[in-house]
């Protein structure tokens, strides 16, 4: 049923009946729903039309940088047309056997960032099952210190009941000599778990202090078996080791897994697998999706030119291939 086609483009755009225009039009006229489950296969042989074109997504991007809040027009680009999205920043596809769709992109979040040197780039905007969560940053520090995204979580907060609201998936992608990377589950603010070390990895990243370096964390849901239900989830963290260039400051994306394991939902020691905690109580607007990096200078991230770039958060969906 599903047509598979070689990411390395090997389609012939002219036997197709649909051009560029005409698809936007049809993915507008169905929504993002064009992203869920049912309709991934029926999709699945237009979207390669579009691989491999960067000159068309160049021009897609532009005008669109306003379009925060329609992700409409962003899941058909995120879909359809790039490698990367408007900052250049790539779509990673660190999960084997498996397709990532990005939709719902933002570059909107709370700048937490605290006196104690605690900075963490908050996304409240929406629920994301799976998501995606990364930026590129500079940072210093101690060799332990480590840069971490919090996934399918909600508040972090001392008080009760909130505290128990937490519920997070923490992946410590990388600690900033290079050498670690970890996963805890916070199920109530501020109690973790032990570390869970990585299944596989590319460590060591070489450090990474004083220089530009790229991090994400995913938290996939994988639906196994084709059932429309996810059986397992995915925890990523990656690093892009060649940073920013120097010249343009655009992404270099040379991204290296730092941390990948598969779990099944019984080795994960938290309230609610699939959708974030808060999500499940009707408290959907508490759901957060965070990066965090301590013992910064609060100045310098507040500056006008801060050691941060590029921080995104996005919807994932992933498709067995
Ligand atoms: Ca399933």
């Amino acid at each position: 049923m599903i047509e598979r086609v070689s990411d390395s483009g090997e389609y012939d755009n002219n036997k197709n009946k649909i051009n560029r225009r005409d698809f936007l039009k049809f993915a507008g006229a169905i929504g993002i729903g064009i992203i869920s489950a049912p309709l991934v296969g029926s999709m699945s042989r237009f979207t390669p039309i579009y691989y491999n074109h960067p000159a068309s997504s160049n021009s897609q991007s532009q005008g669109q940088n306003n379009n925060d809040n329609n992700g409409l027009v962003r899941t058909a680009e995120a879909t359809t047309t790039s490698s990367n999205d408007k900052n250049g920043f790539r779509y990673v596809q660190p999960v084997p056997s498996f397709k990532l769709t990005y939709s719902n992109e933002t570059w909107t979040f709370t700048k937490n960032f605290r006196s104690d040197g605690s900075m963490r780039c908050d996304f409240k905007d929406r629920i994301r099952n799976s998501v995606f969560i990364g930026g590129y940053f500079k940072v210093k520090g101690p060799d332990s210190e480590e840069v971490s995204a919090k996934l399918n979580g909600g508040p972090h907060t001392s008080s009760s009941p909130e505290n128990t609201y937490a519920d997070t998936m923490d992946v410590g992608i990388t600690n900033f000599l290079g050498t670690k990377s970890r996963v805890r589950w916070e199920k109530t603010h501020p109690n973790y778990s032990s570390s869970i070390a990585p299944s596989s990895s590319y460590l060591p990243v070489g450090d990474v202090r004083n220089k530009w370096r790229g991090y994400c964390g995913l938290k996939v849901n994988l639906d196994d078996n084709r059932d429309g239900k996810p059986d397992r989830v995915a925890l990523i963290g990656m690093v892009d080791v060649g940073g920013l260039n120097s010249t343009t400051m655009k992404p270099v994306n040379n991204w290296k897994v730092t941390y990948r394991r598969i779990f099944t939902p019984s080795e994960i020691a938290l309230k609610s697998i699939w959708r974030p905690y808060v999500a499940t109580i009707d408290k959907p607007e508490l759901a957060q999706t965070s990066l965090r990096v301590d013992e910064q200078s609060q100045s310098e991230w507040q500056s006008s030119n801060p050691p941060y770039k590029y921080v995104t958060c996005k919807q994932v969906t992933a498709t067995k291939i």
